[in-house]
């Protein structure tokens, strides 16, 4: 598979090839150095897609996991995370999260619980690590403990994307532990949604001739 990598043909033939893909997403407030750290991670043949409608970017990243080919999307938030709260799309059929907050401003490591009340009301099962951010600007926090870790039982990873400590680890274990959700425990609302998804799609095609004579009227359902 010789050629220009950054070809978008190139991308779908890796998809092709690919044993399995996996979904990772990056929360966090803004300026915490989510950014940075994909970008250090993907340092080289990192391919990202601003897709400005839905303020995300979107890395692509093939790794190989027990000898398979896994082809990795990172998403990245473009802003959206400032107003606290991200579109349910961007949790959609996640396999993996990484949580980062800024070891130099605690408010970011204050706001990681309702990072994590969002992401659970969307993806109750995946794995998620957290990374604290920036330990090269202060390494005595490493010597702190982070009791939000430990209290939902979540990895911890002292990390810096200035100087790379720990970022091939924290990425290398995201991308295994979304390989390993993905593949031992079927999510069962994965199957729900996929379903609904179908159903919607088939009732379309067969609701399209007839939609002119649903006129009742429907009382307001509660809530
Ligand atoms: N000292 C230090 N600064 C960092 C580190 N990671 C990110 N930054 C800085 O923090 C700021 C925000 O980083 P960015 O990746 O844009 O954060 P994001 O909003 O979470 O994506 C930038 O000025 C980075 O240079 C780090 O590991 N150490
Ligand atoms: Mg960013």
């Amino acid at each position: 598979m010789a050629g220009d990598r950054n070809k978008p043909y190139e991308l779908d033939q890796e998809k092709y090839d690919a044993d399995d893909n996996v979904k990772i997403i990056c929360l966090g407030d803004s300026a915490v150095g989510k950014s940075k750290l994909m970008e250090r991670f993907l340092m080289d043949g990192f391919q990202p897609q601003q897709l400005s409608t839905y303020a995300l970017t979107l890395y692509k990243h093939t790794a190989t996991v027990d000898g398979k080919t896994i082809l990795v999307d990172f998403w990245d938030t473009a802003g959206q995370e400032r107003f606290q709260s991200m579109h349910a799309a961007y949790y959609h059929k996640a396999h993996a999260c990484i949580m980062v907050f800024d070891v130099q401003r605690k408010v970011t490591y204050k706001n990681l619980s309702a990072w994590y009340t969002e992401l659970r009301e969307f993806r109750p099962e995946i794995p998620c690590i957290v990374a604290a951010n920036k330990i090269d600007a202060d390494i005595t926090v490493t010597q702190k403990s982070f009791s939000f870790a430990r209290k939902f039982s979540l990895p911890l990873y002292f990390v810096s994307a200035a100087d790379g400590t720990n970022v091939v680890k924290l990425f290398s274990d995201a991308i295994r532990l979304a390989v390993s959700y993905k593949q031992n425990s079927q999510d069962f609302m994965d199957e729900v949604l996929q379903e609904l998804e179908n159903l919607k799609l088939e009732q379309k095609e067969e609701d399209v001739p007839d939609q002119e004579q649903s006129g009742s009227i429907e009382s307001p359902s509660p809530s």
